[in-house]
């Protein structure tokens, strides 16, 4: 099921009892950050909030804001129209079967013309909700600008600039403001071929923001070829909107493949995209905010502070800067935020989802992998478990170094393998197979990949080494000359007897 607007999930979510409004005026610098990371933090995600009058510096912004609407399994796969996020699991067992692919290209190849046959390609549409109001910036509006982020509120009212917008100041330590859930779309110059990635925006002033692609993504890697041809970069920012954009923007979708078909394909309904008004770009057209602009070549600026993912403030960095050229809206619109820190957060959900319904992609090139998790713990790369049919001698090992050659999973810090017996989604039982099997030397194996850029403990950024542990039973063949003992396991008859024995005691 399609929504055709953030606020019809946000009424979804309501309609649900997943929904929690804050009538009351509370402030985007840091107040925000407070209530929802205490909502995170309870019990399975607690609820979505929607502030109803959320302030920046003092002031009553134009729009509310909506956070936490994907933090809990619930709202997460609501965010998809599914009852389960595995029921997509299956959609994608299925394409992949119709046809065994040959390779994992060839496997997403597959995936995506499945994607085709349900309909899932875009359309094209001459206007839509996004474009309700439409502001282009000139160079008149520049002497009303502010300069400051502290001058913002004298703004208010006047252009509807990104000063408007109930942006958050997240963590005490933050450089500022920051926009967490951006959808930013671009091009690669070369090939014409879209992405869609999420990647942090930093406030300087109403019309310049901080573009937080990381090297190793895809608008990184299409903005070195601007920055080679010496050509101005066309970026078009989303928020908003169907949530399935917002989900499809963090989903680590190998370089290529189209995050606004693989959309269509997770809401079953094909993504109507408008134009863009100054730059060439389309965007799909029922999103709340477009923020449209350029990344200059060569031009860099000190990103950061902020409290990221990791649980830590990520230093100063220096990062492409992003030029406003418009905004348009919705009259109606809502902001869309959310924030990042110890975990678990709303991204854990987030995440795990995209763990599910790509497992099928995992096991079309693994065949052995039984399951995967990335608990909360492990901030998504840091710790990753998977279970294994295992068949012959250091199988485990192959599977290791396969995950740390596929796309994100390269940063895969601690990789532990466990047999198919094992529930991965139980950290203490990983934990517990992990202690029990393990000689630790002739179980491990440490190896050199590049590495999370936001991984403050490596020595040197963005490389690194990383620790594979094999918690399976070990064979004769891997030098184990004993004999592996049984696992306790209670006879079934028994427990039966004793459910019998204890019904209504
Ligand atoms: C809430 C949230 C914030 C994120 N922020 C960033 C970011 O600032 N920079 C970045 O490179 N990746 C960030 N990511 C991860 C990327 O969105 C993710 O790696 C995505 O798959 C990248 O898409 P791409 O492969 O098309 O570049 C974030 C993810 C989430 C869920
Ligand atoms: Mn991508």
């Amino acid at each position: 099921m399609a929504y055709d607007s953030f606020s019809a999930f946000v009424a979804a979510l309501e309609g649900a009892g997943e929904l929690k409004r804050l009538r009351f005026p509370v402030a985007t610098e840091l107040e925000i950050t407070e209530i929802a990371d205490r909502e995170m933090k309870s019990a399975s995600g607690g609820k979505a909030l929607l502030f109803e009058k959320p302030t920046v510096n003092g002031k009553e912004a134009a729009f509310p804001l909506a956070i936490n609407t994907m933090g809990s399994h619930r709202r997460m796969a609501m965010a998809l129209g599914l009852n389960h996020v595995d029921d997509l699991m299956r959609q994608m067992e299925l394409i992949l079967k119709a046809k065994p692919p040959t390779s994992l290209k060839h496997a997403w190849t597959l995936a995506m013309q499945g994607l085709d046959l349900l309909n899932a390609k875009p359309k094209h549409v001459q206007s839509g909700p996004c474009k309700e109001v439409v502001h282009r910036f000139s160079d008149a509006d520049a002497r009303h600008l502010p300069s400051a982020i502290s001058d913002l509120p004298s703004a208010i009212g006047h252009l509807p600039t990104l000063v408007n917008l109930p942006i958050l100041q997240c963590w005490p330590q933050d450089g500022g403001r920051f926009i967490t859930l951006p959808c930013v779309h671009t091009r690669d110059p070369d090939t014409g071929e879209r992405n869609l990635g999420m990647y942090r925006m930093q406030i300087y002033d109403a019309r310049t923001t901080g573009m937080h692609w990381q090297v190793h993504k895809v608008g990184a890697r299409h903005g070195r070829r601007y920055y080679e041809k010496g050509e101005r970069m066309p970026v078009a920012v989303t928020l908003g909107g169907d949530p399935a954009y917002t989900f499809a923007a963090t989903a680590p979708l190998p370089d290529g493949l189209d995050e606004i078909l693989f959309a269509g394909f997770a809401r079953k309904k094909s993504v109507e995209l408008v134009k863009c008004e100054t730059v060439d770009l389309e965007v799909p057209a029922d999103v709340d905010f477009v923020l449209e602009g350029y990344v200059q070549p060569g031009e860099m600026r000190p990103e950061g502070p902020f409290g990221d993912h990791t649980g830590f403030y990520t230093p100063v960095d220096d990062y492409p800067v992003f030029h406003l050229t418009a905004i348009t809206h919705r009259q109606n619109a809502i902001y869309p935020a959310t924030i990042v820190g110890i975990p678990p957060m709303e991204d854990f959900y987030m995440g795990t989802a995209s763990v599910r319904i790509f497992l099928p992609v995992f096991k079309m090139n693994f065949p052995e992998i039984v399951d995967i998790a990335l608990p909360a713990e492990g901030v998504f790369h840091n710790l990753v478990f998977v279970s294994i049919r295992k068949q012959y001698a250091w199988q485990a090992f192959k599977i290791m170094h396969g995950l740390w050659g596929m796309g994100q999973m390269m940063f895969s810090k601690y990789i532990v393998v466990v047999d198919e017996d094992c529930d991965v989604h139980n950290t203490s039982e990983v934990l517990f197979r992990m202690c029990a099997n393990t000689d630790p030397q002739r179980d491990s194996t440490f190896i050199k990949n590049p590495t999370d850029a936001l991984d403050h403990a490596q020595t040197t950024a963005c490389i690194g080494t990383h620790l594979g542990i094999d918690a399976t039973r070990k064979l004769p063949g891997e030098g184990y000359h004993r004999t592996w003992p049984d696992l306790l396991k209670m006879d079934p008859a028994v427990k039966q007897r004793v459910d019998a024995l204890l019904v209504g005691k």
